[in-house]
């Protein structure tokens, strides 16, 4: 799963960026502003920690999400605009977008449009986003009328350019792509197209530190997140010890970049399965909803063909009992479940099978 960082120019996103990447604990190169940067980056999750040092896992292999910073988007500059135009390629490959829009003050770093307003920003990156979904369904349209003048498929081809049309007149009346699409054939027919306006997104709003933490309200419609990328930077370069002082010392729980991983995963609508012995504690990103079948297919496609019955235990019940297994099962919370079985976020799970 991939997460792109969009935003206007000097928002923040590089610096955020690199205090993100570093939870993955790779180096990134970011020294030219003008090129894409790639990471990617562990899911910062307290149970996976837990579960390691309970089982005495040689391994952890927590959850993964790739992250994408791209450069800066100049819309008050047509040229700057055109020029930005072949990076959507790449947010529409990814599944969810982070749009990082300015609200810190600094007299050394240009204001864009020279003013500081975070949510006209935000809107107007939606507004863009809207403009480039509305430009594809307008050429499908044409193609799909002149498709019609031909005898094939006609029937096909007049489903689609009906729901196009729909598709604009909504786009036209400044409303998501998301907010229209209700069936799953509908879905699928637009699948392809990967539109803008069909994929989550979150708002970061990079303030001050002093305002950082803070909670706040939707913005545009999405969920909006307040952090300081340049603390978060700084607290990344620290060692474990010395990030909790300056964690204690500025009233803060937890790195903002790790509330912001979680977030984009709950985005994504994952949830963790967890396996762990003495070998390996890993986590498993799933689709929320996914069958135990399907899961067991995940760790291994033997594992699904010879499926017998999932032990289940819930990471709550594990914790709860200190990790003593068999009082969980004295209170009657270890289950074995069939194939149907939907798993739930935190279920720590042992397939049996027989192939
Ligand atoms: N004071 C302050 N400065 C910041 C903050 N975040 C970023 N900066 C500064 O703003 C400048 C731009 O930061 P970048 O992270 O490169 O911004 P960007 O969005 O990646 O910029 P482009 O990729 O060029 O669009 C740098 O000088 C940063 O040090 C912040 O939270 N507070
Ligand atoms: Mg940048």
């Amino acid at each position: 799963m991939q997460v792109t960082l969009i935003g206007p120019p000097y928002s923040g996103k590089t610096t955020l960026f690199q205090a993100i990447a570093e939870a993955g604990g790779s180096k990134v190169d970011v020294s030219r502003a003008d090129q894409r940067h790639l990471a990617v980056v562990k899911v910062p999750d307290e149970r996976v920690r837990w579960l390691t040092e309970r089982y005495k896992s040689a391994k952890t292999v927590p959850a993964e999400l790739t992250f994408l910073d791209l450069p800066g988007l100049d819309l008050s500059d047509q040229t700057a605009r055109a020029h930005w135009r072949s990076n959507w390629t790449a947010v529409r490959d990814s599944d969810l977008i982070v749009m990082v829009v300015r609200s810190f003050t600094s007299p050394s770093v240009p204001a864009y449009r020279s003013r500081l307003d975070a949510i006209s920003d935000a809107e107007e990156l939606l507004a863009e986003m809207l403009l480039t979904d509305m430009e594809q369904v307008a050429n499908r349209i044409v193609r799909l009328e002149a498709q019609l003048k031909k005898p094939a498929d006609r029937q096909e081809t007049q489903r689609e350019l009906d729901l196009m049309k729909r598709l604009g007149e909504a786009l036209e009346n400044e409303k998501p792509i998301r907010d229209v699409v209700k069936s799953q054939a509908e879905e699928k027919a637009v699948k392809s197209f990967a539109f803008l306006s069909l994929k989550p997104h979150v708002v970061v709003l990079n303030c001050d530190e002093n305002e950082a933490d803070l909670p706040t309200d939707p913005i545009a419609g999405a969920t909006a997140l307040r952090l300081s990328a340049k603390i978060e930077e700084e607290m990344a370069q620290l060692s474990e010890a010395d990030r909790a002082e300056f964690l204690g010392e500025l009233n803060l729980a937890a790195l903002a970049r790790d509330r912001l991983i979680q977030a984009c995963y709950r985005k994504l609508n994952l949830i963790s399965m967890f396996t762990v012995d003495y070998r390996e504690c890993r986590a498993w990103p799933l689709p929320a909803g996914t069958d135990s079948l399907t899961a067991a297919d995940q760790i291994h496609s033997d594992i699904a063909r010879g499926f017998i019955r999932g032990e289940i235990m819930a990471y709550e019940d594990v914790f709860a009992a200190g990790g003593d297994e068999k009082a969980v099962k004295a209170a009657g919370k270890f289950r074995l479940e069939g194939k149907q079985y939907v798993i739930k976020d935190g279920d720590i799970v042992h397939f049996r099978f027989n192939i």
